[in-house]
């Protein structure tokens, strides 16, 4: 058994499906490592796009996703993506290759400093020395990525770690002198004892990797929020991402809420928890009802800029906060009751403290929040009537919405037409939304649909991009197709980046650098093999939609490519 045979069973170990790379020759025991294991090796066009892929699959299955990028440009590659990983507080395992150990800082090619690269962006970074490191290190990779705030790992494979003893000796043999002479044999022998010292102790008895407990909140923290929202009159529950990091437990936290009976509003890969239409759900006027409420539980919410630094919440009212992170549960406002604990276990455990069904509690507030929400989907509803030269983006989202079928996993990655399809788009189900989230990174939403596909193979799989960050995806549909991924692609076109071009007009009065043209995207995709699809005009929508999922039902990757009124920014936007 090689490097490579020995990293793809540890992955093997902790139920990784999928390894998303790029190949380079660095790395390449680990790509056939794993095939032989049955991991399924997906290759794709560009290193950004296997770290976001593995970042989905973290966030869907809750099991770490894992990437391997080979040494130097294909590490550096990954960062932006491996930043947002970070941000988003995702587990994610970044295999990195390297040059040979006996030839690092003497000038290999591709041979860079990438422990000082990934440092500043990952939980942990390792190089590995020797052979028999890698199983405890790879073992030590996945846990550190899921354990108390999860996030990114990297760890640094060497080369001649990876390919089985013989060859490398042999490689050592080469390359050493074959002259004789005293500095000759010197350098033959401590190339000899390198060799020696790569792969000693490779076969001694590895142990298996401890399971990764999940923090939990006081007794205390759990009885004191009780009671305070048991006296309570006007409470409200924000719901994070971070609640669903056990994402095995998604529908168990669901009911705990439903339990709970406080009205719910939810963000990032927390939206769909409970359905496209759960009473308890709120979706609009976030900030008023925050303003209002006299008891606000944060649960994997930090209170940063979405909440105006706290800014939102009463001071007079009672700020419960429940998170992995101890900076972020006190970042801006330390909570009057916090939990370093995971947010869904907090919830689920709170709602057993309080016990009964709570359905009949707090029916006045709910009602008035229930009615603000309805005014403005009626709002939403006049927007959509408004008629231009081509498709006005809230009537284009409002069709794609009523042609989601129950299970389908919506991807948001643009500015301004992914901003309305936020408000619009209604996930059906837990862990069927994912956007960048703090990061705010365009470009993520190629890798993040293909993870989602591959998890959820039976699901439509609906990613929506502006005409801008579409960019970054289109190459991924010769990935799309070469893998059998029927994603969706819809690309709100309405030839600039417009959410930059909105304040930049209106504070330079210039729209340099903002400019797109209306490009045939849909084109790329046919000519990558997938299926292409233009819509101009509102009467185009339900048939362009339906033999959009006609395709996809084929198995094939689609772009929808939809011409969108273009915004007077001088004027204001349709979006929301
Ligand atoms: C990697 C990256 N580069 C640049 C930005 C800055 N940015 C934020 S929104 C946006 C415009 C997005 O344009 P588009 O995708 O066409 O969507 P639209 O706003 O036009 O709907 C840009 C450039 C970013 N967030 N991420």
């Amino acid at each position: 058994m090689n490097g490579g045979d020995r990293i793809a069973r540890v992955l093997q170990s902790f139920g990784v499906k999928f390894l998303f790379t790029l190949c380079g020759g660095h790395i390449s025991p680990v790509l056939k490592g794993a095939k032989d294991l049955g991991i399924r090796v997906v290759d794709v066009r560009h290193e950004a796009t296997a770290v976001f892929a593995a970042d989905a699959v973290s966030r869907i299955t809750g099991i770490p996703g894992v990437a391997a990028v080979t040494a130097g440009p294909g590490a550096t590659n990954t960062i932006t993506a491996v930043k947002n990983a970070q941000l988003a507080q995702s587990p994610v395992v970044i295999l990195g290759g390297a040059a040979a150990t006996l030839l690092q800082g003497r000038g290999a090619l591709q041979d860079i400093d990438q422990m000082a690269l990934f440092k500043p962006h990952v939980k942990t970074a390792r190089a590995v020395k020797r052979v028999r490191d890698l199983t405890p290190a790879i073992q030590e990779a996945m846990q550190a990525a899921q354990s108390g705030v999860p996030g990114p790992v990297f760890v640094e494979c060497p080369v001649d770690l990876l390919y089985d003893e013989k060859v490398i000796r042999e490689w050592y043999e080469a390359a050493a002198p074959r002259a004789t002479g005293l500095s000759n044999r010197v350098m033959r022998a401590y190339l000899n004892r390198h060799v020696h010292r790569l792969f000693a102790g490779a076969d001694a008895v590895e142990s298996p990797a401890a399971e990764v407990a999940t923090p939990a909140p006081s007794r205390r923290a759990i009885e004191h929020a009780a009671q305070r929202i048991a006296s309570a009159e006007r409470p409200l529950l924000i719901v994070g991402s971070q609640a669903l990091v056990d994402a095995r437990e998604a529908t168990a936290t669901a009911e705990a809420i439903e339990s709970l009976g406080i009205p719910v509003y939810l963000s990032g890969m927390a939206r769909g928890l409970m359905g496209s239409s759960h009473p308890l759900h709120r979706r609009h006027q976030r900030r008023k009802a925050i303003r209002e409420a006299d008891v606000v539980v944060l649960a994997g919410v930090p209170s940063d800029f979405r909440l105006d630094y706290g800014r939102h919440v009463r001071k007079s009212a009672c700020l419960i906060s429940a998170n992995r992170s101890r900076i972020d549960l006190n970042r801006n406002r330390r909570p009057d009751i916090g939990a370093i604990a995971d947010a869904g276990l907090f919830l689920r455990q709170l709602a057993a403290a309080l016990g009964i069904d709570a359905s009949a509690r707090w029916e006045e507030w709910r009602t008035t929040l229930l009615a603000r929400d309805s005014e403005r989907e009626a709002e939403i509803d006049q927007m959509a009537e408004r008629s231009g030269e081509f498709i006005n983006p809230v009537s284009l989202l409002r069709a794609v919405d009523a042609q989601l079928p129950a299970d389908s996993v919506i991807v948001a990655d643009g500015g301004d037409f992914v901003g309305t399809a936020s408000y619009i788009l209604k996930p059906r189900e837990p862990l069927c939304w994912l956007d960048p989230g703090v990061f705010g990174t365009l470009g993520c939403g190629a890798g993040f649909a293909l993870g989602a596909s591959l998890c959820r193979p039976d699901h439509e799989v609906w990613s929506v991009f502006g005409d801008g960050s579409v960019g970054y995806a289109l190459a991924e549909f010769d990935t799309f197709v070469r893998h059998g991924v029927p994603v969706i692609a819809v690309v709100g076109n309405d030839g600039s980046w417009a959410q930059i071009a909105r304040e930049q007009v209106k504070m330079l009065d210039d729209d340099v650098g903002t400019v797109l043209a209306r490009s045939n995207y849909h084109l790329v995709a046919e000519g990558l093999g997938g299926h292409g699809i233009l819509i101009k005009h509102r009467d185009q929508l339900e048939a362009g939609l339906q033999e959009a999922r006609d395709a996809a039902g084929n198995g094939l990757p689609v772009l929808i490519n939809t011409w969108l009124d273009k915004t007077d920014f001088r004027e204001g936007s349709l979006s929301m």
